[in-house]
């Protein structure tokens, strides 16, 4: 039974309005990752994932990047020291891209495949351009029959569907990456007014991403003869689709 006096003393009025508070919401790399995988989804894509820590077997040895290759350097690698006791040498990375994802699912499935591989990604290289810390999306499709034209078309039908386009004119150019031969980087058409960017249309050409055909050396390093298997691959920076598209 509860006192008359408690009743008095301890009462409080439950109709008054609360103290205000900000509403979080979602951060805008979430958002953009929870966007590119809905559309890679229509289009057949499974989800990908791996550890943020590799051994420099899965971030550069089966990539076609050996040891002392010159583009190891470009990758501005954060170190990790490993499990090997013997010659003290690091032997672990922070993956500079999350390709090390996709070696790991080919090494698992054996045949054919359709992937997306998003996540964080590192790289020692810290001023006003760069971040030691984004995120990327990759992509690989692994199969019986396949060229650069399905390549072309997958790419498309991405751009046009996350920049809200009826249609969208690409640029493929000629460029160069150990894991892919050929390789080419994708320019989008754009045009600026002032500061302001605008995408799908204009004089202007605005690169956002790479790609390529899987390296036969690649496709040997999971057990995949390139007469009998070919496949595409590309990498978007997250967080440079997201600043494009949410400026
Ligand atoms: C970029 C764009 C790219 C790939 C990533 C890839 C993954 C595997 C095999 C072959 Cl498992 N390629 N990924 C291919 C082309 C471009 O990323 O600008 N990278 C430096």
């Amino acid at each position: 039974i509860v006192s008359k006096i408690r009743l008095e003393s301890e009462w409080m009025d439950i109709s008054r309005s609360t103290r205000s508070s900000i509403e979080g919401s979602v951060h805008p790399v979430s958002q953009v990752t929870e966007e590119v995988i809905a559309i890679f989804s229509n289009l057949g894509f499974e989800v990908a994932d791996g550890p943020q820590i590799e051994s420099d077997y899965y971030n550069f040895d089966a990539l076609n990047i050996p040891p002392e290759h010159p583009a190891r350097q470009e990758f501005d690698t954060f170190y990790v020291s490993g499990d090997d006791d013997k010659n003290k040498m690091p032997s672990n990375v922070l993956r500079t891209h999350t390709s090390p994802v996709q070696i790991r699912h080919m090494e698992k499935v054996k045949g054919s495949c359709r992937i997306i591989a998003p996540g964080r990604v590192f790289r020692s290289d810290y001023d006003q351009t760069h971040t030691p810390m984004f995120h990327q999306v990759e992509g690989l499709v692994i199969d019986k029959d396949v060229s650069m034209a399905n390549l072309k078309w997958v790419l498309e039908e991405f751009c046009r569907a996350f920049f809200e386009l009826e249609s969208v004119n690409l640029r493929f150019r000629s460029s160069h990456f150990p894991f892919t031969e050929p390789s080419a980087e994708v320019d989008i058409r754009c045009s600026w007014k002032g500061d302001q960017l605008k995408i799908g249309e204009g004089d202007d050409w605005m690169e956002i991403l790479g790609s390529g055909m899987v390296h036969p050396k690649v496709l040997k390093a999971v057990g995949r003869k390139s007469e009998e298997y070919q496949g595409f691959a590309f990498g978007v920076g997250i967080d440079r689709i997201a600043m494009l598209k949410y400026g």
